[in-house]
């Protein structure tokens, strides 16, 4: 009993010592943004009382009986003045939920609350998996999260153990622990995966982000970032579906592209932060891009820098999948900083610092895309020769 109780302790000593440990900044920068030192949450962040049967007369030898995997793809949102993501959990049983924490500062100490997020169900229709939940509060006064729910293909044959259909589901909270579902999204473009709901309304109606996609994990000649319209979310019916950022030849998003979080509204347009994949010898390669879109029009791109903002460096490029960035979650403090939170490879959270100034600046000044080398080599002389006398 007594190995029990001191494994025990050494296992609640090394989890203070974790969610206790400080973050900064590393020095190297480009001057868009900062990465840190640390990921923000790892699977060890989850709580003992999760994995643990912390009664010795049940566990006498003190095993881990519930384990995890990895967290990942988290929702983000201030709330009372204290950093929440809503992060994508997943046991060693391969199924997501979603649980939050709260930092006090966004860059370290995030802790767990006290119990995953428990998501109804539709009736008749139970998700199989559920993952990558956006977090909105919208103009209308709720916080909508709105994820992917994963369900077995009822059309294949029954020895087809993987094929999968993905959709958008729905549900709306006012203090992010009681969670009303609603139906999830119809829309008449095939599979939805990375849909995103705008905060505010556009002429009265829901405005959603959408990635329309014809397989699972394909998305076949559907793909692009697509905006459609809702008039009422408790029957989200996708009206008016339309590419606005589309997939594009030798590109970082030439295979797929998706939104990441709801976009940053600024004097200058809506700050857009999405995924791209491109095909490589080693398979898939995800990386985040941006774009800004017009005030009054958010159907219209009107800057949209060349290539990728962030890649995988270093440990980031290893993990469950491998060679991935991937943001659904942002939060624009009032003084101007942005918190970009990203996971890599499927299986660690991360922070990365900017600030709204310099995310509008990135956006509108960094060249586009010409789409050949021609182009590029064309668009570093243009700025070596504005350049000249200053090196
Ligand atoms: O494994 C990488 C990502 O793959 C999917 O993203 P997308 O639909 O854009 O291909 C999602 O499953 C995502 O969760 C995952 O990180």
């Amino acid at each position: 009993m007594q190995t029990t109780v001191k494994h025990i302790e050494e296992v609640k000593e090394a989890y203070q010592k974790l969610v206790c440990r400080k973050n900064e900044p590393v020095s190297k920068s480009n001057g868009i943004y900062n990465r840190y030192k640390n990921p923000v949450v790892t699977a060890d962040h989850v709580p003992i009382h999760w994995r643990y049967d912390l009664n010795p007369e049940t566990n006498p030898n003190a095993l881990e009986r519930i384990g995890f995997n990895a967290v990942m793809n988290s929702g983000a949102m201030k709330w009372y003045n204290k950093y929440l993501l809503c992060i994508r959990t997943e046991g060693n049983d391969r199924k997501s939920f979603f649980s939050m924490a709260e930092s006090p500062n966004g860059i370290d100490n995030f802790t767990f609350w006290d119990k995953p997020c428990v998501i109804p169900q539709i009736e008749g229709n139970p998700d199989t998996n559920v993952y990558d939940m956006r977090l909105v509060e919208h103009e209308d006064g709720w916080i909508y999260g709105i994820f992917c729910t994963e369900r077995k293909d009822p059309n294949v044959p029954k020895d087809d153990t993987s094929s999968a259909i993905a959709n958008a589901g729905i549900v709306r909270t006012k203090d992010l622990t009681t969670w009303e579902r609603l139906p999830d999204l119809i829309s008449n473009t095939g599979q939805q995966r990375n849909v995103v709901l705008h905060p505010d309304f556009v002429n009265g109606k829901y405005a959603l982000y959408t990635r329309p996609q014809q397989g699972f994990i394909d998305v076949g000649s559907g793909g692009g970032i697509g905006l459609g319209y809702v008039d009422d979310m408790t029957n989200p019916i996708v009206k008016d579906e339309r590419i606005i950022n589309n997939k594009v030849y030798h590109t970082i998003y030439e295979l797929k592209n998706g939104l990441g979080p709801a976009p940053i509204k600024t004097n200058e347009g809506w700050l857009h932060l999405a995924h791209g994949v491109r095909n490589t010898a080693a398979g898939l390669r995800y990386t985040l891009y941006m774009f800004m879109t017009d005030l009054n029009d958010i159907s219209k791109v009107i800057h949209h820098p060349a290539g990728y903002f962030m890649a995988p460096v270093k440990e980031e490029r290893v993990g469950d999948v491998s060679n991935v960035l991937f943001s659904n979650g942002w939060i624009a403090d009032d003084d101007g900083t942005v918190y970009i939170y990203y996971a890599s490879c499927d299986t660690r959270m991360h922070v990365a610092t900017s600030t709204v100034d310099k995310l509008v600046d990135y956006c509108i000044n960094s060249p586009e895309d010409k789409f050949t080398s021609a182009g590029s080599v064309e668009t570093i002389l243009n700025l070596i020769d504005r350049n000249k006398g200053l090196y």
